[in-house]
């Protein structure tokens, strides 16, 4: 069930599950340090679209920064301390990244939450992310906190099982989800993306995926 209440800077807070919440526009006043910081990322780190173990090529392009990255290929998903494109580690969390996750949680009552990986995804129109659960963290406790930039998605939010009903969420510019505890395996994924041009970033939706992944 759906409900509203703020947050503590007056932003709306859309509660999704006990444990799952979207901050409206928590991520705005951090924009401005998080620009450069992702050039900063690509630019070690490069977008690449990797491979499932199903053998399909994703349509979503990714990166990572922090201690750990999280990487699929034809042996399966998992996270790993090197990037397989580049073999060097992956760039260091921007410390103006882990303030806004830890924020972020704080803001939707998970205290303390020190992310160790940041998986970055890049969107560009008519990409997607199809429904899923994010198992490959060894430990559940933590929440999952996730930044979105740019053009609009269709988040799409279901239950235990993959044969759920899903609730279609839209993720604008600077919102951030928050989900952990009852709600952290809960099946979701992302709507083919719509054309737009967003004013800041153009025909992209950013997404950052911090997780304690280890
Ligand atoms: C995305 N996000 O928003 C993809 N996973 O682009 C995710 O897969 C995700 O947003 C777990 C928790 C929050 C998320
Ligand atoms: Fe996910």
């Amino acid at each position: 069930m759906e409900s509203f209440d703020l947050f503590e800077t007056g932003g709306q807070r859309l509660r999704l599950g006990s444990g799952a919440f979207v901050l409206r526009g928590f991520a705005l006043s951090f924009v401005r340090e998080l620009m450069p910081a992702i050039a900063d990322i690509e630019a070690m780190s490069p977008f690449r679209n990797m491979v499932t173990p199903g053998g399909f090529t994703m349509s979503v392009a990714l990166t990572n920064c922090g201690a750990l990255g999280w990487t699929t290929d034809r042996r399966g998903y998992r996270y790993t301390s090197i990037d397989p494109d580049t073999g060097e580690p992956w760039p260091v969390m921007p410390q103006v990244f882990a303030r806004l996750a830890s924020e972020a949680a704080t803001a939707a009552g998970f205290d303390g939450f020190e992310p160790d990986a940041c998986l970055v995804n890049r969107y560009s129109p008519g990409a997607r992310l199809s429904l899923h659960q994010d198992k490959n963290e060894r430990d559940y406790a933590a929440p999952i906190v996730s930044v979105s930039l740019g053009m609009k998605a269709t988040f799409l939010f279901g239950g235990h099982e993959r044969s759920d009903p899903t609730a279609k969420v839209p993720l604008y510019h600077g919102d951030v989800m928050v989900w952990g505890g009852v709600d952290r395996l809960r099946y979701h994924g992302v709507m083919p993306l719509k054309e737009e041009t967003h004013p800041l970033l153009g025909n992209q939706r950013i997404n950052f995926t911090f997780r304690k992944a280890s």
